[in-house]
């Protein structure tokens, strides 16, 4: 029988340069795996907790170590148990936490555990994490949510939108279709660099230039399609993430780089608007978490067409995902594995989130790391989407990278882009 034989946690650092969990587990047989934690910016409200030290003498209080010592607090109850039964792992961290939010250990230090141990088990049994999260039904490569135009909380810009996004549909294969948006990329640079527009990074390794106003990238974004060879709205659509929560105060959204403050009803007519003038396919957070009736009119009023991404409005939350199913709001969901603590937790969410015929997107965060568990997770789940931001800055290029690996790995691996929003 093989084993959990020790598990520990070090504090080590994301892209942001703060510091985060890295969880190893040691097995009886030797076997060693380890994942890092990664961290938001512009977070639900109702996300499981992350643990921070609150020491100003450490990291201006955000140290980790804190949650890297309960990563050993649940390992303790681990070690002798055997690591193939995810399930079973998952349940007992949760008790060990005794909280529904992980408010006592942090869903940083049971993340962490969680999917060490997943990591550790798929190398014990010699198959990679893919095949061991989906077995022999893992074989959809993810269509890229490619995040090329930074705003919000991931750039110091004016622009109030989080994220503009390029979709590349009509291809083949992913290597192509992620060729492809990355020669969009470069189009991309060089207009902006043109027409005197920064080309400074963002956190997701998009652009985050100034300008006029919401609508501006999306504009430039076609052209960069274009000026790289495709077709807008054939080849290449696009996703938007308005990340709202951010913007909404006293129960109306503050487009403060537009300099007006919309209604509920006029940031929907303003996304149906935006929808009929581009080829826009999915928006994410298009109205906040607390304003459910928005969401309910948005998904009304678009959502035949246009995939409604729940981010901060669900928290890859099952109960929350029921309520907005039982209300009719949105009609996808973001999967974001520290929203909610443990890989067993997040599968639970997804099947909830298919069964009803919701999309499901895998996501990265804001605060990434070296670690491409999530490409190998999306791959798993065969959800068909992934959000990981640019080809650009090496914690995003990771999990691009191992996606290409995984096509290599599964020959007839399928892309499903040219029938992901036309089925
Ligand atoms: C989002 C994410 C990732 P953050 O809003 O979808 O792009 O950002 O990790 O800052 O919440
Ligand atoms: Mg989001």
């Amino acid at each position: 029988m093989v084993y959990i034989d020790d598990v520990y946690g070090i504090e080590v650092l994301d892209s942001r340069g703060n510091p985060t969990v890295k969880a190893t587990v040691i097995l009886s047989d030797g076997t060693k795996a380890s994942a890092i934690v990664p961290s938001g910016a512009s977070t639900g409200s109702k996300e499981a907790i992350e643990l921070r030290d609150k020491d100003p003498k450490r990291f201006k209080g955000k140290g980790v170590l804190k949650a890297c010592d309960n990563v050993g607090v649940i390992g303790n109850e681990l070690i002798g148990l055997e690591p193939f039964n995810q399930t079973q792992i998952d349940r007992l961290i949760q008790e060990i936490d005794g909280t529904n939010n992980y408010s006592n250990l942090g869903a940083n230090a049971s993340l962490g555990v969680s999917m060490a141990t997943a990591r550790a088990a798929a190398k014990s049994l010699g198959i990679p994490l893919y095949r061991y999260i989906g077995g022999v039904n893992a074989s959809v490569l993810p269509v890229p949510m490619f995040n090329v135009i930074n705003g919000g909380k991931h750039a110091d810009n004016n622009v109030d939108f989080q994220e503009y996004m390029l979709m590349p549909l009509n291809f083949d294969s992913f290597s192509d279709a992620l060729r492809a948006v990355t020669e969009c990329y470069h189009s991309l640079k060089e207009i902006l660099q043109k027409s005197g527009h920064s080309v400074s990074l963002g956190d997701e390794g998009g652009f985050a230039p100034n300008l006029k106003n919401n609508e501006e990238p999306i504009k430039v974004l076609v052209e960069a399609v274009k000026h790289a060879g495709y077709e807008a709205g054939k080849d290449i659509a696009i996703a938007l993430d308005a990340a709202s929560s951010e913007f909404y105060s006293r129960g109306a959204y503050d487009l403060k780089g537009e300099g007006r403050v919309l209604s509920s009803s006029q940031m929907v007519d303003y996304y149906a608007e935006l929808c009929e003038k581009y080829p826009i396919v999915s928006i994410e957070d298009g109205l906040s978490e607390n304003d459910w009736e928005g969401w309910e009119l948005l998904t009304k009023k678009v959502g035949g067409k246009v995939q409604l991404v729940g981010d901060d409005l669900f928290v890859t939350n099952a109960a929350i995902l029921a309520e907005g199913i039982k209300k009719g709001a949105a009609n996808s969901i973001l999967i974001k594995l520290n929203q909610i603590g443990t890989v067993t937790q997040t599968l639970e969410t997804i099947r909830l989130a298919h069964k009803n015929g919701y999309t499901c997107v895998v996501s990265h965060r804001s605060g990434e790391s070296e670690d491409a568990f999530i490409a190998d997770f999306a791959v798993g789940v065969n959800c068909g989407q992934i959000k990981t931001g640019a080809t650009a800055r090496g914690e995003r290029t990771a999990k691009y990278n191992r996606l290409l690996e995984i096509e290599r790995e599964l020959v007839s691996g399928e892309y499903l882009g040219k029938t992901l929003f036309n089925k």
